[in-house]
């Protein structure tokens, strides 16, 4: 055992008499009895009150989202493939509900990793909601007739899933061995802690005992299995390639007449082919000799409401995507000027080449109105907009957009004369 801090010391972020308080206190116990450092272990927290303990440990931290604390961290362990680390979890009953399916998928398939559930019998970070772990006849202040189900037992579940260490325990004193044979198994293994919310718990049930609770609720406090399982394998790939292997190269035909990086937005509407219009700009500033990159928004709703692109052009390589002030911005659309106005009010200087159906948004930019969607059409505007720019901006010679439009099949459908005349 050593003597090696895991917790930064101090108050615990919770209520008085809050059991998360003994698991963090028990976890870091554990750990020092297995002589961990505390940069051997990952800790991924789920949402909820005991998740907001993270900050007090002093071990690498992820925050994960409500109930996906486990996929996160066997995503971690299986990329981490490191037998000294150690990937832990936290989660209330909530999250575990809520994520359920990736409690059954880490223990079935055998990541390694220790699952706390601190089961506290309720939501508590929202209020004291019920979650399906909620006991029969357990009060919350959102039920507070008692529940009328049994709760899940967790333990069984994840004994028939086939983890390879499964307990329950009372969360009340020093349980820091139950922790530590978990922690120390390899393959999946979950620890459940029986707890009380003291703010919302306690109130509900006045006088309720913790452990007879358990026992009334059938929850047997018990090793379920040590039995050993196989470990996750990730499949080895003997051709890994690299996301940068992937990296488009061009061989320069024209150059580009930039004097420094040029960020360029373009916002309009779904189906308008932004996109594409961002592509082609920044494909043409390649063939060009120039660096360039891009990035896209739109809605989840892919085919409805605005759809705006950011590209980049520069001599120099370009590290990242996107830029919170563009250099010149076009909008050829309403749902466009929407999405565009809040950085349209950031130029401070610059060009906006506007569709003259548009009001002129509030901009220290110079603007210029074009009516690019009744020359075009609304499909086209975009990529109208895109050879306007290059043939007033002159990044690069028109040629070059010309070229690009001209490889793609668009232009079998829509002669690249309509774009040329500015
Ligand atoms: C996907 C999703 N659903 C709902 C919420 C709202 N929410 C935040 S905390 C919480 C309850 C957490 O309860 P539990 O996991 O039992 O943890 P406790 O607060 O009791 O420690 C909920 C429902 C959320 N953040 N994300
Ligand atoms: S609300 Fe309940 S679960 Fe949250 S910190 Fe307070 S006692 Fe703990």
């Amino acid at each position: 055992m050593n003597n090696v801090k895991f917790l930064t010391g101090g108050q615990l972020p919770f209520c008085k008499g809050c059991g998360h308080v003994a698991v963090a206190q028990n976890t870091e116990k554990a750990l020092q009895k297995l002589d961990f450092n505390p940069l051997d272990v990952v800790l991924v927290t789920d949402i909820g009150c005991h998740g907001i303990v993270d900050k007090n440990f002093l071990t690498h931290n992820v925050h994960g989202l409500h109930g996906r604390s486990s996929a996160l961290a066997a995503g971690i362990s299986a990329g981490l493939s490191n037998p000294n680390k150690k990937v832990i979890v936290f989660t209330g009953d909530g999250g575990a509900t809520i994520g359920m399916q990736h409690l059954v998928g880490g223990a079935h398939l055998g990541f390694d990793m220790t699952v706390v559930v601190h089961n506290n019998m309720l939501y508590g970070m929202t209020g004291g909601q019920p979650s399906e772990f909620t006991p029969c006849g357990f009060k919350t202040p959102t039920l507070p007739e008692g529940s009328t189900k049994s709760g899940y037992d967790i333990c069984e579940l994840m004994l028939a899933a086939g983890a390879a260490y499964v307990e329950r325990v009372v969360g009340i004193g020093d349980f820091s061995d139950s922790l530590a044979r978990a922690f120390s198994t390899k393959g999946f293994s979950l620890v459940e802690v029986m707890e009380i919310c003291t703010s919302y718990g306690v109130k509900s049930n006045p006088g309720m005992k913790l452990p007879k609770l358990v026992e009334e609720a059938g929850w047997k406090v018990k090793v379920f299995t040590e039995a050993k399982q196989r470990l996750f394998q990730t499949p080895q790939n003997s051709n890994p390639t690299s996301l940068l292997s992937e990296k488009l190269e061009v061989e320069p035909k024209y150059s580009g007449a930039i004097s420094k990086p040029v960020s360029i937005m373009l916002s309009g509407s779904a189906g308008e082919g932004v996109q594409l219009a961002a592509e082609f700009l920044a494909r043409a500033a390649m063939l060009s000799g120039l660096y360039a990159t891009k990035k896209g928004s739109y809605p989840v709703t892919v085919g409805v409401g605005y759809s705006a692109a950011e590209v980049i052009i520069s001599h120099e390589p370009i590290l990242y995507t996107g830029s919170p002030v563009p250099d010149i911005l076009a909008i050829t659309s309403a749902d466009g000027l929407g999405y565009a106005r809040t950085a349209a009010g950031r130029m401070k200087g610059g060009t906006i080449y506007i569709d003259q159906s548009l009001d002129i948004p509030q901009t220290g930019a110079e603007t210029v109105v074009i009516p690019f969607r009744e020359k075009v059409g609304a499909q086209n505007s975009s990529l109208y907009s895109v050879f306007y720019m290059v043939g007033s901006q002159h990044f690069f010679p028109m040629e070059a957009l010309r070229d690009i439009f001209m490889a793609n099949k668009i232009s079998q459908r829509v002669s690249v004369d309509i774009f040329m005349q500015l």
